[in-house]
């Protein structure tokens, strides 16, 4: 029996080709936010629409995230702050992401942005943090932070090596390597849509509904992904983040 056209498109491995599609046509939405409003301060809570920031009130003189004309506009006070902003918003899926909306408006040099999930209730893991999407001016890194940097054990056993002046063992550098990777990338100063998805323990990011990296490490697959993060250690503007959760 000959398929019709449209069934044998929808059995194509839509993941593969453009996971935004994935995301709308397996996922539900659980959160948009186009931030057509104004923020009501500087603090913690005042973004609105249930986002939090894990810095705002370090700094409450300083204005981190400014919403303009439908646009968060994201500048870190990351020296007065001792921390790159850290926005924050409720995810809550093992198998999903989010599409976001985003601009680097060359207002200094090295912008970057670096967004992925957290898990504060994570134990064993520095901050909860579990993996990230860190796009910098010259690579895109995709990192497993929970099973590799910023487990526990393996921080302490990287600071009683440099307490020691010694080098890690090579099978806990070899492990470390494989928990994320760096693929060449050139940011500039248009407006782009990233979509970064957990599928499994997979990790994937696509830039324009093009795949741009993908790695797999057993971290990826932690449920729930609690939080979804912006950390921003310069300028940064969002205009639209959506959150799906297909499991
Ligand atoms: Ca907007």
């Amino acid at each position: 029996m000959r398929l019709p056209l449209l069934a044998c498109l929808l059995s194509l491995p839509l993941a593969a080709a453009d996971d935004a599609v994935w995301l709308q046509t397996k996922g539900a939405l659980v959160f948009h936010d186009a931030f057509e409003r104004e923020e009501t301060g500087n603090r913690a809570k005042d973004i609105g629409n249930g986002w939090n920031s894990a810095t705002a009130d370090r700094v409450p003189q300083i204005k981190q995230a400014d919403l303009d004309a439908g646009i968060m506009k994201i500048a870190s006070a990351t020296k007065e702050a001792g921390h790159a902003a850290h926005i924050h918003h409720e995810a809550g899926f093992a198998d999903g992401g989010v599409i976001v909306r985003f601009k680097f408006p060359g207002l200094n040099k090295a912008e970057g942005l670096q967004l992925g999930f957290v898990d504060r209730e994570l134990k064993g893991v520095h901050a909860g943090h579990m993996c990230y999407a860190i796009m910098s001016p010259t690579s895109l890194v995709l990192k497993d932070s929970m099973t590799g940097e910023m487990n526990l054990a393996l921080r302490k056993q990287r600071a009683d090596a440099a307490a020691a002046k010694q080098k890690l063992p090579a099978e806990v550098e070899a492990l470390l390597k494989k928990k994320s990777l760096s693929t060449p990338f050139k940011t500039d100063t248009d407006w782009h849509v990233l979509t970064l998805v957990t599928e499994g323990d997979e990790l994937r990011f696509s830039l324009d509904g093009k795949p741009v990296a993908k790695h797999r490490s057993e971290g990826y697959a932690h449920d729930p992904k609690r939080w979804f993060s912006f950390l921003v250690g310069s300028t940064v503007w969002i205009d639209d983040v959506k959150i799906y959760k297909v499991r």
